[in-house]
């Protein structure tokens, strides 16, 4: 880490309390002119440093940009291998570490941005990703030996893990509509995708990059208008902390269901699913066809089990299909 990521990583465990630049200087072997430009260039990357006399340097406490070092102070032991890089702006976390994967990047790699000009979305959607109110990551997985048909479980981790985050940063209760998106008071606040890449030589899993775009905070001017009845946002107004501690808070539900596989997560979907009880609308995208059901429950696959008008009983799993609500 540079001076000045190791600066930030001070500043963020300190937020709020002033440090002295003599302090400062000793713990990162510096001199005090360095620190004060390491300071300056925080500064310019839009960071609220103040500097008193006598008292020293003090971040912000309502400072909430997103970087590795504000994310990493809330990581806890099952995140300790995650690589994460943090940028301002990409075309899309999920491009970009694809593109990674395919010239070698070990699981554990994680790719955040702050904002997207290309965010996508499941089936050639896109995903509204404007600057500074959302946080847009991407994590690559290598499982060993998983079929495809489980890679889908990834999907359904990372929704009971976003829950799980917005729950405990926020203290609101998320609901899941099946199988990726995540609603709070009827408003979608978050959509996943993961995207498998086969092994053709064996028919396994070569990985999977795990994509999760959150709307944090309302973007200003609010949402576009073809998302405006549809979109929200997990808080209201600023928190401490927001972005990055949603952030950290998915990495860290999320890597322990996936490392410790918790079967109970199933569990932890269902009850959190928004579907069970309603009569949907089921269309298959591959040929827009339409079906009526009543959704009845989520098996221990996070499968949708519906039942049709005649009685018939099936399940569903994700793949190309699409849910409404009726
Ligand atoms: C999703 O697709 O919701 C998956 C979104 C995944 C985004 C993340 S961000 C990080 C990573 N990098 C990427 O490029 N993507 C992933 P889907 O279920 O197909 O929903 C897309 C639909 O949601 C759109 O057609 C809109 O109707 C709506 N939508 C678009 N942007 C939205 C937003 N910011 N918030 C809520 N709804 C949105």
């Amino acid at each position: 880490m540079d001076t000045k990521g190791k600066l930030l990583a001070l500043l963020e465990e300190k937020k709020g309390e002033f440090i002295s630049g003599e302090a400062i200087a000793g713990k990162l072997s510096i001199s005090r002119t360095a620190v004060w430009k390491a300071v300056k260039s925080l500064r310019a990357d839009g960071y609220r440093i103040e500097a008193v006399q006598n008292r020293g340097y003090s971040l912000d406490i309502n400072s909430d940009i997103l970087s590795v070092q504000g994310i990493e102070k809330y990581l806890g032991k099952d995140c300790r291998n995650l690589k994460l890089n943090v940028y301002q702006c990409v075309t899309s976390t999920n491009a970009l570490l694809r593109d990674l994967a395919n010239s070698g990047a070990e699981e554990g790699y994680v790719i955040v941005s702050s904002e997207q000009t290309m965010g996508r979305g499941r089936l050639g959607r896109k995903f509204y990703s404007p600057s500074d109110t959302g946080v847009y990551m991407s994590i690559l997985l290598r499982p060993r030996n998983i079929s495809p048909e489980k890679a889908t479980g990834i999907t359904t981790m990372a929704a009971v893990a976003a829950c799980e985050a917005i729950e405990k940063t926020s203290g609101i209760s998320a609901g899941i509509k099946w199988v990726n998106d995540i609603y709070i008071e009827g408003k979608k606040v978050s959509g996943i995708l993961s995207e498998a890449v086969l092994d053709l030589e064996n028919g396994c899993l070569d990985y999977v990059v795990l994509g999760i775009g959150i709307n944090v905070y309302p973007p200003e001017g609010g949402f576009p208008e073809d998302i405006k009845n549809i979109a929200g946002a997990v808080f209201s107004q600023h928190q401490r902390d927001g972005k990055n501690r949603l952030a950290a808070e998915f990495l860290n539900s999320f890597m322990d269901i996936y490392y410790n596989d918790t079967s109970d997560y199933s569990d932890r979907y269902r009850s959190r699913s928004l579907a069970i009880g309603r009569e949907i609308k089921i269309i298959s995208s591959a040929d827009d066809n339409v079906k009526f059901a009543k959704a009845i429950d989520v098996d221990s696959e996070c499968r949708l089990v519906v039942q049709y008008p005649d009685g018939r009983i099936d399940k569903l799993s994700s793949g190309e299909i699409s849910i409404r609500f009726l």
